[in-house]
């Protein structure tokens, strides 16, 4: 039987910086769990020879944002196979102008290219029409993708092989079940280029809850779906078949797993008794203290650093966009049961709800530094997501949004606020960054960090990476990665080249300025970092933020300082108000 090759070239696109170059690093921070996904869903229909016996599945997988795409070499490897087609993976909002960039040209070459991910399945989901950027890409002959994949990429590759496609594949109203799906797995090289040779996987989708910001709940139900400690285990050891051992677990809420402790269990036996060194990056939400030993599992199973959604303080600003779960009378009793621990936190907090001004944020900001033991905390401007119920209302409503997608990284302005101008906001976020990260406050999160038993070099560099992104690179920590690559030949379509003579010289010296900036931003926390070392008094350092938490919530100072916002409607603890300390 004569044999044929169809080739699948998967592509997870960045995004686009202010200049229009393609934000992408030699390293990049965190893996793609979607491009995972989708590899191992056509490895299995390669091992399932779906195609026909007679044909092989070839499949190249790559980041962008740690791999420079080379689209000419890829139009090159799916004609020599003969058939084939490009699939861009997990495409964001933000994300969708650099994909519709990469497949304008591979359209040009007459390959098939399908887009999925949350900007497509966000906008099917909540619009009533199809917005610009959806159309572009119908108009560029793109097939768009929404929903999730599994269980159906045979059927999927079986249309691209046959040229029998549809121009939108809309899978939002059957979510399929995770337990026993086909996992996430990527081949060693392409995970090799994440720092610390992170790989990732989700354990389960969907969230119950009905934050208006979020898209999860519109594009992956508010039913959760999990995968069962049997899937989780597979995961983990087939990842370590190739030496990979840390994980970077992608549910939104971790916590709310019906399968946590089954899954924590089966990794404790890994690590404990079976020598596994594993290591994971968990989140989670801001109650998840209350779930009996969910904590001190997490810890044994290996989870080093959690991510906390804790988005605001402000009891106002959480109830106007629904995330009524987040009781600030918890925080702090949350965050020091994660120290107890061991375990480093690393909290969301989002810039612009409806009563933020300049000035209230500034309060908040230095409320959390003195209340909270937050080691790493990031900012993000509050941002109508497509895909999101804020999105949909201001849609619906006409009200202007910015029409540019590649805006849309929770890094940019893109709507009008009720109390600060676009400019206002935009000072303010970048001003967060500067109030969090000030030399003062490293030196109390080093501190807290000492008396916790938490390692301490991995606090400074944490601290060094977060809060030297924005203020260096000009990228959200979230984006950041290790050697910033520009390629002058990639820039945004519309933007002209720039003449190399101009270009290289200009790149030099920003790689300088940069290398130097990050050099000297290291050194002074590592100084601050051994000052705290060398401090004979450093073992008996307290402050707010690490004083037992009180069996009586009402006598929680961040009660006080919050005391006339937070509503009295879900049994929340009463106080006179008193303002914060100085
Ligand atoms: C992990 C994660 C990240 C990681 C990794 C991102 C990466 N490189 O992949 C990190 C932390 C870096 C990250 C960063 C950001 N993220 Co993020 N992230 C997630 C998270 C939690 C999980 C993503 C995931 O793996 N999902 C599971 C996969 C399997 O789902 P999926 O991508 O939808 O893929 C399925 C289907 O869509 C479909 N599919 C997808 N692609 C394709 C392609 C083809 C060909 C086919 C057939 C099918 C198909 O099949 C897949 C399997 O079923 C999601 C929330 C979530 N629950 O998904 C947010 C989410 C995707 N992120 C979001 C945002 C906004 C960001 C940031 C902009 C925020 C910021 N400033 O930090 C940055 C952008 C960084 C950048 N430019 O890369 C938003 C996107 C919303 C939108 N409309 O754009 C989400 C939805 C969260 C939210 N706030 O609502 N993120
Ligand atoms: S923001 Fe988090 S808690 Fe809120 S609905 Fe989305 S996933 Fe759930």
């Amino acid at each position: 039987m004569s044999k044929r090759t169809f080739r699948v070239v998967l592509i997870k696109p960045s995004h686009y910086d202010a200049n229009g170059y393609v934000i992408q690093w030699r390293r990049s921070s965190i893996p793609s769990n979607s491009l995972a996904s989708l590899y191992g869903l056509i490895q299995q229909c390669a091992d399932d020879r779906v195609l026909g016996p007679d044909v092989d599945i070839e499949i190249e997988a790559s980041d962008e944002c740690n791999t420079v795409v080379d689209v000419k070499k890829a139009i090159r490897s799916i004609r020599n196979a003969g058939s084939g087609m490009v699939g861009l993976i997990g495409v964001q909002s933000n994300q969708f102008p650099r994909a519709l960039d990469m497949a304008r040209e591979f359209r040009k070459a007459g390959v098939p290219v399908v887009i999925g991910g949350f900007h497509v399945s966000g906008c099917l989901s909540m619009l009533p029409t199809l917005p610009p950027s959806l159309q572009e890409a119908l108009d560029l002959g793109v097939i768009l993708y929404a929903g999730e994949a599994e269980g159906r990429m045979a059927e999927f590759l079986r249309d691209v092989d046959s040229g029998s496609t549809k121009p939108i594949y809309n899978f939002l109203n059957a979510m399929p079940e995770m337990a026993a799906a086909t996992f996430p797995i990527l081949p060693r090289p392409v995970v090799a280029r994440v720092a610390g040779h992170y790989a990732s996987f989700d354990a389960g989708r969907g969230c119950p809850f009905q934050c208006s910001f979020c898209t999860i709940i519109n594009v992956q139900g508010r039913k959760s779906r999990y995968r069962t400690a049997d899937d989780v285990e597979a995961i983990v050891r087939a990842n370590a078949a190739l030496d990979i051992t840390r994980f970077f677990v992608t549910d939104d809420n971790f916590a709310r797993n019906k399968n946590w402790e089954e899954i924590l269990d089966r990794l404790i036996v890994l690590r404990e008794q079976h020598a596994f060194n594993i290591r994971l990056i968990l989140q989670v939400d801001t109650l998840c203290h209350r779930i009996p030993g969910f904590i001190e599992k997490a810890a044994r199973a290996g989870c080093n650093l959690v991510f906390i959604g804790l988005e605001n303080i402000n009891p106002e600003s959480l109830l106007g966009t629904k995330k009524r779960q987040n009781k600030i009378w918890e925080y702090r009793e949350m965050l020091q049961a994660w120290h107890r621990q061991g375990v480093m936190t690393w909290a969301g907090y989002i810039l612009g709800f409806p009563t933020d001004t300049p000035e209230s944020i500034r309060h908040d900001i230095e409320v959390i530094k003195k209340e909270l033991p937050i080691d790493i905390l990031e900012f993000f401007c509050l941002t109508p997501l497509p895909g999101s119920e804020d999105h949909k209302k201001l849609h619906v409503s006409g009200v202007a949004m910015d029409p540019d997608m590649n805006n849309y990284d929770l890094e940019h302005v893109c709507t009008a606020h009720a109390k600060m101008t676009a400019d206002e906001w935009a000072k303010i976020y970048r001003d967060a960054w500067d109030i969090f990260y000030s030399d003062e406050h490293v030196e109390t999160v080093l501190r807290r960090a000492y008396v916790s038993g938490i390692r301490m070099s991995k606090v400074t560099e944490a601290l060094t990476f977060f809060s030297g992104a924005v203020r260096i690179e000009g990228v959200h920590p979230l984006q950041l990665g290790l050697a910033r690559r520009i390629v002058r030949t990639q820039r945004r379509h519309g933007m002209p080249l720039v003449n190399p003579l101009i270009f290289y010289p200009w790149r030099a010296a920003v790689f300088v300025r940069e290398v130097v900036n990050w050099l000297s931003l290291y050194r002074r926390y590592s100084a601050i970092e051994k000052r705290v070392r060398k401090d004979p008094n450093a073992k008996n350092y307290t402050d707010q933020a690490l004083a037992p938490v009180s069996a009586d919530p009402s006598e929680d100072h961040l009660v006080e300082i919050f005391a006339d916002k937070i509503p009295q409607t879900y049994g929340a603890p009463t106080r006179p108000k008193v303002a914060a300390a100085g």
